[in-house]
């Protein structure tokens, strides 16, 4: 069996929270099979926001993300589970919600391209980039939760 562990880091944003959905989409990641590894309610601030969009850092809509993401709480989690990359992209859907397909978290909970809900890292390098912004190696928990015969 070949089988691909990985970790992503993602964020309910702040719309996701003020609507009170950050259950619900936890629950999304939950119940496709991942993992939660590591979980913390947090306001972001302009320096570490900065730190996590700096590859979009010359786009127009740069200073917008700031404050946005900025606005209020924010959920970040790390999720563990095979091929779990791409697998939370899948899930997320389109970036802008207008166009994500039904189905998707996006599709089902956004109608716009800034307040689309949840960020996922997009690849392993973003996932190195992101995960300490967010969490310090002792706030991830190694532990197995038991038998998972669904993941694999
Ligand atoms: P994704 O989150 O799907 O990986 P990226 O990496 O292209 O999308 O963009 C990062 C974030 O920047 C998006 N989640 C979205 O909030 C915002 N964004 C992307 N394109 C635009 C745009 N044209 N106008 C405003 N915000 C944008």
């Amino acid at each position: 069996m070949v089988r691909k562990l990985e970790r992503t880091l993602i964020l309910v944003k702040p719309d996701g929270v003020k609507r009170r959905l950050s259950g619900k989409i936890l629950t999304r990641f939950e119940e496709k099979g991942m993992k939660i590894v590591a979980l913390k309610l947090l306001k972001l601030t302009t320096e570490k926001a900065e730190l996590h969009y700096s590859v979009h850092k010359e786009k127009p809509f740069f200073r917008d993300l700031v404050n946005y993401i900025t606005s209020g709480p924010i959920i970040a989690a790390i999720l563990e589970g095979n091929n779990c990359i791409n697998a939370t992209r899948n899930l997320l859907g389109a970036t802008d919600g207008s166009k994500a397909q039904p189905g998707t978290i996006r599709g089902d909970y956004s109608m716009g391209i800034e307040k689309n809900i949840v960020h996922a890292s997009d690849s392993p390098e973003s996932y190195q980039h992101e995960f300490p912004i967010y969490f310090k190696k002792e706030e991830i928990i190694e532990a197995q939760y038991g038998d998972e015969p669904h993941i694999y």
